[in-house]
């Protein structure tokens, strides 16, 4: 066995060309950043060479070039990353160090459960909290709102917290202000459920664009295409993120994807095979749980499409 020369437990002194000042990347284009400085000057910077690619909310030290540009000379360690897979299955970051993820949905363009189920689930697996905003709710009737809220009763009874908003009456604007105020959040969703629009709605002041006001592009639509991060008023952050037409998870193991699932927490580890998928084995505690009623059929369904999903490769 090759001998390996004893080594210092203390960390070893930071060399002199990765220092740099703290910052904050509120929007990655191409090939640049824009740096958030402590003293909220906004900076152009390119990343140094070999550096991981900067995301919307990355925390980095940089150095100035000029007065208005510099450079990243390095991207500081990561609390959560929200990823999606590329085109290619790699998974690819789209915004870091966020502790709440918004799932929008709204009742135009209508949405699919196993799409939520995805988003909440990748939202558990990085140790982040949910949330839950149904906008355009304007557009709903009295029926058709009741039928949705109970539709979607099931998700509060497991806990999580179900906003009904609209940016046309401002309904549920207060709630979701005030749900944003003490954390670093992202706006995720499909494209069109009016996730600019909410944070306009919070930010008045800002002139962002949003979908419909402009026919510059012909569709006469205004898609976000870069994660951007604002401050709001009174703290917290709000990232507004790109729509997706479909949000897929990264290839994650039956047994790790069973936490993305909250409800299915106090049956882990009860079933009686120990690497139980809870597909279709026997003695699957978490099927048993939902055959009592304990577990809602359709979020064990969605589970199980989920990890039949990861077993094709890409
Ligand atoms: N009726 C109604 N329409 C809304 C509401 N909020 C947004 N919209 C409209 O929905 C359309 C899409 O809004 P955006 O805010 O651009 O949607 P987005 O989720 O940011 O879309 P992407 O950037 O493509 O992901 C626009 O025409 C908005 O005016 C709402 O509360 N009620
Ligand atoms: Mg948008
Ligand atoms: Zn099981």
């Amino acid at each position: 066995m090759a001998s390996r020369r004893p080594r210092s437990s203390r960390p070893s002194p930071k060399s002199p060309d990765v220092q740099g000042a703290p910052g904050r990347v509120l929007a990655h284009y191409g090939q640049a950043s824009l740096v958030e400085s402590e003293t909220g000057d906004i900076i152009r910077c390119v990343t140094r060479k070999r550096l991981p690619r900067t995301v919307c909310g990355d925390r980095v030290l940089w150095t100035s070039s000029n007065p208005r540009e510099g450079v990243i000379t390095r991207v500081l360690e990561r609390h959560s990353t929200l990823v999606r897979p590329d085109h290619n299955g790699r998974p690819r970051p789209v915004a870091a160090n966020m502790d709440q993820i918004v799932v929008v949905i709204a009742s135009k363009p209508s949405f699919e459960y196993g799409m939520l189920d995805r988003y909440l689930a990748a939202a558990e697996l990085i140790d982040t909290t949910p949330l839950i905003v149904v906008n355009k709710c304007d557009l709903l009737d009295d029926e058709s709102r009741q039928r949705l809220e109970q539709r979607l009763s099931l998700y509060r009874e497991i806990g999580y917290t179900l906003l009904f908003t609209s940016t046309r009456t401002t309904d549920g604007m207060k709630d979701l202000y005030a749900a944003l105020k003490t954390h670093t959040s992202i706006l995720v969703g499909q494209s069109g459920v009016g996730k600019s629009s909410l944070v306009q709605a919070l930010l008045p002041d800002l002139d962002i664009r949003v979908g419909n006001l402009s026919q510059v592009t012909g569709l006469g639509r205004h898609t976000t295409t870069v994660a951007t991060l604002y401050h709001l008023a009174d703290g917290g952050d709000l990232i507004d993120s790109p729509g997706v037409r479909d949000f897929t998870l990264c290839q994650v193991e039956a047994e790790k994807l069973a936490h993305g699932f909250r409800e299915f927490a106090p049956w882990i580890g009860q079933c009686r095979f120990h690497n139980c998928r809870h597909v279709s084995e026997p003695g699957c505690a978490i099927a048993d749980a939902a055959r009592r009623g304990d577990i809602h059929p359709q979020r064990l369904e969605n589970y199980r499409a989920l990890v039949e999903s990861m077993k094709a490769p890409g």
